[in-house]
């Protein structure tokens, strides 16, 4: 590694002398000419008008073919409802895994299983089909991702899905009973014991309605802290319990981590719950909910919570545990702190200690200090309590400290050269500061203090450091998940793509270099998280043939070549058929109209990457069956005709003979 960097660093000062030498290097016009008639690098980089730091950040980001980017980044998609992967440095796309949207190319909602597990989120009986992904979270062991599961929200209807690594598919989504609103999720504790899921707009118990004029006594937030099972790679719902919160709008969670284990984090905004209803001559939301100077950072002893749960100290609310807000005060279980003015973030430092808040409003950001904290509540001493009894600590007697970074803070991410990488929205710039405390005298850093900023293009919301949630960050790489792309790419119409940018944070005493544009043409990414591709066991194919994706077992339909079969009884046909380069055996299948057609196709390869589609006309089916795979479709033949059934993916030289005929008799 340091060999490469040292070779690296040679290469790119040789190219940067080269280019100065041939007085080259003439701005960038937004626009490239041609690829240059010669292969050297000093006449292609004249020719598309490259300037030296534009060739050194191609040579930091190029990926030449075959070889594989060192990390990779988990993005939410957005209001897509899918979730993200792609390569780090290249930012190359690798995949878009279908999540709360059906995704054809993988299947995605059109197999019986896995329209089961999108079922599994519709409430009460509505079909929902789309999501709004805000929070992946990988799993993690000891504070550190593990590359075995991925977890992410849906903001707009309160709901969790989880993603198994070894086959980057989703397998359930929850849907949470109490709420149709949550945004501070998903998060995990440490060791993935819970995903954590928190409330944003509250609202009356489980959708129900109540007055608006009602508001205080009758809408709630929430917390729901889902138990994760790792063998079973699923949550278990009937371990699962929430806690009651005061109708403030909770934002981001943060999980404790070392010295801050088993605790919790919660931002809120509109504590001074305003309801809205500038037509009636309210103030509208958005000056109602940012009276006040302060608002709650909501401090959840977790501990404390799972024993109340486990002594069966709650109330089931749509026949789900629920804390109420009478038993937190009793047990003691929550704790408020004052944080300046509708803030928006808070991250918890590797080393667990302090929590970092951002103004959002404030060009500051607050930091606390959780030891300081757990002594106050330790010693009982408080400023007040709030409408619901709930004790407030004193601002000053849990303050660290309080740091000048810019217009508009929201997002913290730290790497591990000490310092702290905050997103600023309205200057579209990140800051790199110094943390304090011992990390600050490791790293010989004067303690909290602004160091740096570096554009970007335009409005940051979150940022994303490799490993960067975890107690041992990489740094390295930061990821910029802009807002705004305004004049970035070509003209594609009034809706413009999202803009990720890259950038390098590799050296702690140079700046940070911008090296990357990504555009993102499907929904609003939220947040990332970057892991060590080597972390990731994905499988090349699945481990047997005739493989369930859905139990991550061997499927009882699953058949081997020869024994494929059509089985009929009554008004109920079965078809069990093999998929393999450049056949489906059977080749036709005839029913009767109005027949029940439950369809098993194995694909009985062992090689990777040769997977086999299958789609048929009309009756809106288009699966994707991966090496190994067995998976089931069933719908009634209601239509009569011949539809051609094909595979969809061109596995072989024959694989337009990849076809067959499904006949409805009249
Ligand atoms: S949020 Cu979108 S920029 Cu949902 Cu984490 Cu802050
Ligand atoms: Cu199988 Cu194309």
């Amino acid at each position: 590694m340091f060999l490469f960097t040292v070779r690296f660093k040679l290469i790119a000062v040789g190219v940067i002398l080269l280019l100065l030498f041939a007085g080259c290097g003439n701005g960038n016009s937004g626009q490239s000419g041609s690829l240059g008639s010669g292969q050297d690098l000093e006449s292609v980089a004249k020719a598309r008008g490259l300037t030296p730091a534009d060739l050194v950040a191609a040579a930091k980001t190029y990926m030449p073919t075959g070889k594989y980017d060192e990390y990779l980044m988990f993005a939410s998609g957005g209001h897509s409802g899918q979730l993200l992967v792609i390569g780090v440095p290249s930012m190359r796309l690798l995949k878009v895994v279908g999540v709360y949207t059906p995704e054809p190319w993988q299947g995605w909602g059109f197999s019986k299983d896995t329209k089961k597990v999108l079922a599994e989120g519709n409430p009460r009986g509505q079909e929902l089909s789309w999501g709004d992904t805000h929070h992946p979270a990988l799993s993690e062991t000891g504070g550190n991702y593990d590359g075995e599961f991925v977890f992410i929200n849906d903001k707009a209807n309160a709901r969790v899905a989880v993603i198994d690594l070894k086959d980057f598919e989703t397998k359930q989504i929850v849907k949470n009973p109490l709420s149709y609103s949550d945004h501070g999720g998903t998060f995990v504790t440490p060791n993935t014991e819970y995903v954590i899921e928190g409330s944003q707009y509250a609202m009356p118990w489980s959708g129900q309605y109540a007055s608006i004029e009602k508001y205080k006594e009758k809408y709630r937030g929430m917390v729901t802290l889902w138990k994760f099972d790792r063998k079973k790679g699923r949550i278990i719902p009937e371990q699962s319990f929430a806690m009651e919160l005061p109708p403030y709008w909770q934002d981001l969670t943060d999980a404790g981590k070392l010295v801050s284990e088993g605790w919790i984090f919660i931002n809120s905004f509109n504590t001074e719950m305003s309801t809205g209803g500038v037509e009636d001559g309210n103030p509208p939301f958005e000056a109602g909910a940012s009276q006040r100077d302060m608002d709650y950072l909501h401090v959840i002893n977790l501990k404390k919570a799972e024993a109340a749960y486990k002594a069966g100290k709650t109330k089931k609310i749509n026949g789900f545990p629920v804390i109420t807000l009478a038993t937190t005060v009793k047990e003691k279980i929550l704790h408020f702190v004052p944080e300046p003015k509708s803030p928006h973030g808070v991250d918890v430092t590797p080393d667990g200690n302090f929590l970092v808040i951002s103004g959002k409003l404030d060009p500051h950001v607050t930091i606390f200090n959780f030891t300081k904290i757990k002594q106050a509540i330790e010693n009982e001493k408080f400023a007040g309590k709030d409408d619901y009894g709930i004790p407030i600590l004193g601002f000053d007697d849990v303050l660290e400290k309080q740091v000048e970074l810019g217009l508009g803070p929201l997002h913290t991410q730290f790497d591990p050269n000490g310092f702290a990488y905050t997103s600023l929205f309205l200057e579209s710039k990140v800051a790199r500061w110094t943390l304090g405390g011992p990390w600050a005298e490791k790293h010989k850093k004067q303690p909290w203090a602004l160091v740096d900023k570096v554009s970007i293009h335009y409005n940051v919301g979150h940022i994303a450091m490799a490993e960067g949630d975890n107690v041992e960050p990489d740094g390295k790489y930061l990821v910029s998940l802009n807002k705004w792309a305004i004049d970035r790419f070509s003209n594609v119409g009034p809706l413009l793509p999202q803009n990720f940018q890259l950038v390098d944070v590799s050296d702690p005493d140079g700046p940070m270099q911008l090296l990357y544009d990504m555009p993102i043409g499907i929904g609003e990414p939220h947040y990332a998280q970057i892991i060590k591709a080597d972390k990731i066991k994905a499988w090349d194919v699945y481990p047997e043939v005739g493989w369930d994706p859905a139990t991550q077992s061997k499927s009882k339909n699953a058949i081997q070549a020869g024994k494929e079969k059509i089985k009929r009884s009554g008004k109920k046909v079965e078809i069990w058929m093999s998929a393999v380069r450049s056949h489906y055996t059977p080749e036709r299948v005839q029913v009767k109209r109005g027949d029940k057609v439950i369809w098993h196709i194995t694909n009985i390869e062992r090689a990777k990457d040769a997977t086999h589609g299958f789609c048929i006309p009309h009756y809106n089916i288009n699966l994707s069956i991966e090496p190994g795979e067995t998976q089931t479709i069933e719908f009634v033949a209601k239509k009569a005709g011949v539809f051609p059934f094909y595979c969809t993916e061109f596995c072989s030289a024959l694989h337009l003979e990849m076809a067959g005929y499904f006949l409805v008799k009249p």
